[in-house]
């Protein structure tokens, strides 16, 4: 039995046990094994967090009792991801973000681009070519659109083009960030709320990093958020919300830390400078090495990482090499 029980819950806390952690198989399954034939097992990536799943291809759907299996892995290891056989169609990728939730069909907001697979609105197009040097897409730690009223549940991210080396992305959970917390700032925090706003004032080009690699540093034109094919040139309107800064996840019901070095701008009833201290403390703690993980893409790889309770930073190291990443979102059912 190579599964293994690192689960980020237990009955000690009275979260649902995965039935996949009860799943006891003899030998091993390869990535690429037989899916028919074998039963879903799954590889933690990192103690934090993160798992990849064998046994599973989404080259053939899933029944609904493999689906609960993979709908369990994402619950209790934040981020799973699957290695496929061959190339999935739209149609497939968009099959199985759909089993998720209502995926989002809407664009981003101000100051962002939205390209999209041709004839699929809902297919997010993050492509970076090979001599494109500039910032890429979610160069930072951040949750997806946490500006927006109900943010995205999860984001299911499919790897059509992987770099030979780099480009990995990294993950963070929040649950860890929270539950180290010392008691007395965790009930400061509970009771306290955040602006979130698509404008970044704390993830702008500061924060970004333009591309690098062993052989070439950034220029200084790289480094401007108006040179990615993502950012737009012209004005527009910022999207913005208020979020609990503690929230308590729908379906898990533990809590966890929910700011982000993008999006979060204050605390609410309180300046930029006022919160900007203790901003920059929790974005510090909450991406810790230790409650992160990294995953290296392998084309046709599909990603899904729960947006309620993780944290991500897509990194921006593979100069010289093209990768093509098609995201789609789910929207979270209510308000966090
Ligand atoms: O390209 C990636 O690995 C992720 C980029 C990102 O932040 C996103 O798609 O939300
Ligand atoms: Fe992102």
């Amino acid at each position: 039995m190579r599964w293994q029980k690192k689960s980020l819950v237990d009955d000690r806390r009275g979260f649902a046990v995965s039935e996949i952690d009860r799943l006891v198989r003899q030998g091993g399954v390869h990535p690429m094994g037989d899916a028919k034939a074998s039963k879903i097992e799954l590889q933690p990536l990192a103690g934090g967090l993160g798992g990849r799943l064998l046994g599973v291809d989404l080259s053939r759907p899933l029944d609904d009792s493999e689906f609960a299996d993979v709908y369990q892995a994402f619950l209790d290891h934040l981020v799973i991801f699957i290695s496929n056989r061959r190339a999935l169609s739209p149609e497939e990728h968009c099959a199985f973000a759909a089993r998720f939730g209502e995926v989002d069909y809407s664009p981003f907001s101000y100051p962002f681009k939205t390209p999209t697979v041709e004839g699929h609105t809902e297919i997010l197009l993050n492509v970076k070519e090979a001599n494109d040097r500039s910032i890429n897409v979610g160069g930072f730690w951040h949750a997806d659109v946490t500006y927006r009223e109900r943010p995205h549940k999860a984001a299911i991210i499919y790897a059509r083009e992987a770099p030979p080396y780099g480009g990995d992305t990294m993950f963070a959970n929040q649950y860890l960030a929270y539950e180290t917390l010392s008691p007395g700032l965790q009930r400061m925090l509970d009771g306290m709320s955040a602006e979130h706003s698509s404008g970044m004032p704390h993830a702008g080009e500061s924060a970004r990093f333009a591309s690098v690699s062993r052989t070439s540093a950034p220029r200084p034109e790289d480094r401007k958020f108006s040179a990615s094919l993502y950012a737009k040139a012209d004005d527009g309107e910022e999207s913005r919300t208020t979020h609990p800064v503690v929230r308590t996840h729908p379906e898990t019901r533990r809590k966890c830390l929910y700011v982000n070095r993008g999006f979060t701008t204050r605390f609410s009833d309180m300046t930029v400078e006022e919160s900007r201290p203790l901003l920059e403390y929790l974005w510090q703690h909450a991406s810790r090495p230790e409650f992160t993980c990294r995953y290296r893409w392998s084309q046709n790889d599909i990603g899904v990482w729960d947006n309620r309770c993780a944290l991500h930073y897509a990194l921006n190291d593979y100069s010289g090499h093209r990768r093509e990443m098609h995201r789609i979102s789910v929207h979270e059912p209510t308000r966090p």
